[in-house]
């Protein structure tokens, strides 16, 4: 799959406003500063399109890109030290409606940083997705950062420390593209089932 011209749509703080869509969406997630804008621009071969910061904790709204096929949204990152007690309840309270809400999301990618093992705040992430029956998909992020010989053994790491396995596990690079078709491949065997659900669903309607 290759992504054509994807765009930002909007914004969003509140629950009253999470964008619901006839298209499936894929939500990405993870700690500040993993890599989550980078990933979506990568992803969109747009360097501008997400905004990316050298200081963590920039993003604080779900930011919706059109993808075309499908709408990605970008979450605010967690497990930043100096944010406040009262912004990280604020964030819990966005999440947990999130991910509660069965309109607004159909799977998330979730990322987490190759060279070290998943944080705390992580392990809490993966099992709010379990508790929520969502479907993910883990990247393991900045693979450039460690050597090529590495990877395998990080990859291995993270799925064992994560109890799902390395092989949902993808590696990737948004500097130097490493991983990017593994990923959009899994995206599309994503919107194929989703299709495939929706498919059977009409069916039995009938
Ligand atoms: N070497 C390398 N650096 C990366 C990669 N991905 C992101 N970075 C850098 O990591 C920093 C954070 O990247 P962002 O994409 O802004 O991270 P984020 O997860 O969106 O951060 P928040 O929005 O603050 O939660 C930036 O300095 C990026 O240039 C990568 O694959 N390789
Ligand atoms: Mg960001």
């Amino acid at each position: 799959m290759i992504i054509k011209n994807a765009k930002f749509i909007t914004s969003v703080a509140d629950s009253k406003n999470f964008l619901v869509s006839d298209r499936p969406i894929i939500a990405v997630c993870g700690k500040s500063n993993v890599g989550k804008s980078s990933l979506i621009n990568a992803l969109a071969n747009k360097k501008g399109l997400a905004r990316t910061s050298v200081t963590p904790g920039r993003t604080r709204l779900i930011n919706y890109f059109d993808f075309g096929e499908f709408i990605l949204a970008d979450l605010p990152g967690y497990g930043f030290a100096k944010v406040s007690d009262s912004e990280k309840k604020k964030w819990a309270k966005l999440m947990e409606e999130y991910f509660a809400s069965d309109k607004a999301l159909n799977h998330v990618i979730m990322l987490v940083d190759i060279r070290h093992d998943p944080t705390k705040d992580d392990l809490s992430m993966i099992n709010y997705l379990h508790s929520y029956a969502l479907p993910f998909t883990v990247v393991a992020t900045k693979a450039d950062k460690i050597g090529k010989t590495r990877i395998y053994e990080r990859v291995k790491s993270i799925g064992n420390y994560l109890a799902i396995g390395m092989d949902k596990v993808i590696a990737t690079s948004a500097e130097t593209g490493y991983g990017k078709d593994k990923l959009l491949t899994k995206i599309e065997e994503v919107l194929q089932i989703l299709n495939d659900d929706f498919y059977n669903s009409a069916e039995e309607d009938e």
